[in-house]
């Protein structure tokens, strides 16, 4: 006879909210991966026409009075209102939930008011949290930039482990020639591949399991995140792939060498050596505070088809403080003229109307990509 083994601890269960427009957006591309049955997504938004779009099973509309589903209209105080006003709804979620991952776009009203919000809710509530959020192109203006900087600031107060990724970085490492849209996608790629990573590595059994103490153990660091991703095709080195992991071009540059915890996720097939595991801890440790506390995962995934794959999220990393970081970007960015050519910029709202426009032809745009709602309503008012 045999005994069936049970399992004695439940998975733990994953909310993963995208708020606003960019959040919705990487919801949305997320939901059209694999996720385990303990991952719920949720679709946060003022905007109802954008929620309505969404291919999210649980869908919240927040601040039905304040905003009357008409979108924040890039101010954050209305996200922030709204957020609260649907404060009951938005714990009900959370409690339900062992981890909350928070992501959208900061720089709008919604995502940048109801971010700070939620993650407030969270930390009342004593639940790990991970945050992250976008950061705006510089040529979206000053004053956008100033608002992502004032609610990255709020974040950091309520979050332990908040990851930044600006836009900006987009144009820096993507073809000059990729589209607004493509960017935001490959932005929205780069989102969905960590979450997806974290989520498959606290669900699975692993061979060396990352559980719901150790990623509490390294979130709750405070300060800055950093994430990366990176595979090892067959023959490749695997340092190269290591650094790849750890140099992600997308992310906010941050100093590595002051993390305070790394969560390492790797998945192999059943020929990864014990050498291999040993220097991917080993080369990871060395790149951080030496005091870091460094767990790794390892999944065996027989049909993988690369070497191994490599996820890295590493917390408590110091950074300048959010005052400061304004400061910076007021100096250090020179005037749009001397950075690009200018026949490479592109006007966002312009391409966005543009799109809207082909949109009308192409039903799947309007389901893959958000419009921000004032464009939208500026579509309206013009009869576009
Ligand atoms: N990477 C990426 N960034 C986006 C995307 N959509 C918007 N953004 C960025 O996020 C910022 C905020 O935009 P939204 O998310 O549309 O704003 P919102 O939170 O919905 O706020 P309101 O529409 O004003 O209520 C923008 O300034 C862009 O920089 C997206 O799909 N991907
Ligand atoms: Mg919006």
């Amino acid at each position: 006879m045999f005994d069936l083994l049970t399992q004695d601890h439940p998975l733990p269960r994953i909310a993963v909210f995208g708020v606003g427009g960019c959040g919705c957006n990487t919801i949305n591309q997320l939901a059209a991966s694999p996720l385990s049955d303990n991952v719920q997504l949720v679709a946060v938004n003022t905007d109802a026409q954008s929620l309505a779009a969404s291919q999210c099973n649980t869908r919240l509309q927040i601040g039905l009075e304040t905003t009357k589903g008409l979108g924040a209209g890039a101010k954050p105080e209305k996200g922030h209102e709204a957020a609260q006003e649907s404060a009951a709804q938005l714990k009900e979620l959370i409690t339900f939930a062992d981890i909350i991952f928070i992501t959208g776009g900061m720089g709008g009203g919604t995502g940048t008011g109801a971010i700070p919000f939620i993650a407030s809710i969270a930390t009342e509530l004593n639940k790990p949290l991970v945050a992250v959020v976008t950061t705006p192109f510089s040529f979206e203006g000053h004053q956008r930039n100033r608002l992502a900087n004032n609610g990255v600031e709020q974040l950091m107060q309520q979050a332990n482990a908040v990851i930044v990724l600006p836009n900006d970085k987009l144009i820096e490492t993507l073809e000059k020639k990729i589209s607004l849209l493509n960017a935001f996608f490959e932005s929205n790629r780069i989102l969905q591949d960590v979450l997806l990573g974290l989520t498959t590595t606290i669900s699975q059994s692993g061979l060396i399991n990352i559980d719901l103490n150790d990623f509490i153990a390294v979130v709750s660091h405070q300060g800055r995140a950093a994430m990366g991703v990176a595979k090892q095709e067959k023959g490749e080195d695997l340092q190269v792939t290591i650094n790849n992991a750890l140099k992600n071009p997308l992310l906010e540059e941050v100093d590595l060498t002051h993390a305070k915890g790394a969560i390492v996720s790797v998945m192999a097939t059943e020929d990864i050596e014990l050498s291999q595991y040993n220097s991917i801890g080993a080369s990871i440790q060395q790149q951080l505070d030496p005091s870091a506390l460094v767990i790794i995962g390892l999944t065996i995934v027989p049909e993988l088809e690369c070497e191994l794959e490599l996820m890295i999220i590493a917390t408590g990393i110091q950074a300048p403080s959010a005052h400061n970081a304004i400061l910076a970007d007021a100096t250090t960015i020179p005037p749009k003229k001397d950075r690009f050519n200018s026949l490479e910029l592109v006007n966002v709202s312009d391409l966005l109307k543009a799109k809207s426009r082909d949109g009308r032809n192409d039903p799947s745009y309007e389901t893959e990509l958000d419009i921000p709602t004032y464009t939208r309503q500026n579509n309206l008012a013009k009869g576009l």
